[in-house]
């Protein structure tokens, strides 16, 4: 009796931790090598090549966020470029797409294991942060988030990668459950570096700054080794 009782109880575990794994990958692969659950991803109108490369869904496969989806109201939206700065200054989402646009075909990797191949439009972080004159002391950027997530990378990176802010995605809005209006684009590092719902970008000298995950054991320099 207690020996059923135990085989039934890991039979149920076993069941459970299956389905978690599984999730949408019991629907068959398309003959392209592109799965049906992939294949709901795509948003209308979303571009699906570039130059020969085939693009990812700009929806990732589950949202991790800290604090889920955040769906934010454009009419009230401000981007702030605050900290060690000399101009600081306050941008409305109109007026940041007003600026010179990027365009960067870049991968996002997910320590989860996932990845994403995306066509990201938006502006040069740099470029903001050359108008609000960065002071000598800066080295950093710290990117706020609506919902209270912080990341952090050295303003010497995010100059060489020439990191844009992107607004777009496979030449869509980027998607709310991308960042909308605005996600960092951090090529080259894990995807917890990739702020999305950014509102504020922050120049500091502090080099010993660990956002949220970075907080909770995962690496400042979250370089992706392929
Ligand atoms: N504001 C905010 N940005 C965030 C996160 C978050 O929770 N909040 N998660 C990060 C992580 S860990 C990853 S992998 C990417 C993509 O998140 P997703 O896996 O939830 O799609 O967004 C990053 N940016
Ligand atoms: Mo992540």
């Amino acid at each position: 009796m207690k020996r059923n009782f135990v085989i039934l109880t890991i039979l149920s575990i076993l069941l459970v931790v299956l389905s978690a794994c599984s999730d949408a990958d019991d629907i068959p692969d398309s003959p392209d090598g592109v799965s049906a659950a992939t294949e709901a991803r795509y948003q209308e109108k979303e571009v699906r090549e570039y130059e020969g490369v085939r693009l990812d869904p700009a929806i990732g496969p589950r949202d991790n966020s800290i604090a889920g989806v955040q769906e934010v109201d454009i009419d009230t939206y401000e981007l702030n470029i605050t900290g060690l700065v000399n101009e600081p200054a306050t941008y409305r989402y109109d007026e940041v797409l007003e600026k010179e646009s990027h365009q960067r075909l870049i991968t996002l990797y997910c320590v989860e294991g996932w990845e994403a191949t995306v066509l990201w439009e938006g502006v040069r972080i740099m470029d903001l942060l050359a108008e609000a004159d960065v002071k000598e002391e800066g080295t950093i950027a710290i990117f706020h988030c609506v919902d209270g997530y912080t990341t952090s990378m050295p303003l010497e990176l995010i100059e060489e990668r020439d990191m844009l802010i992107a607004y777009s995605s496979n030449g869509v809005t980027l998607p709310s459950s991308m960042g909308y209006p605005f996600i960092v684009v951090a090529e080259d590092r894990l995807g917890y570096k990739w702020a999305r719902w950014v509102n504020e970008i922050e120049v500091s000298s502090d080099s010993e700054y660990r956002g949220f995950w970075e907080t909770r054991g995962y690496g400042n320099e979250a370089e992706v080794k392929k």
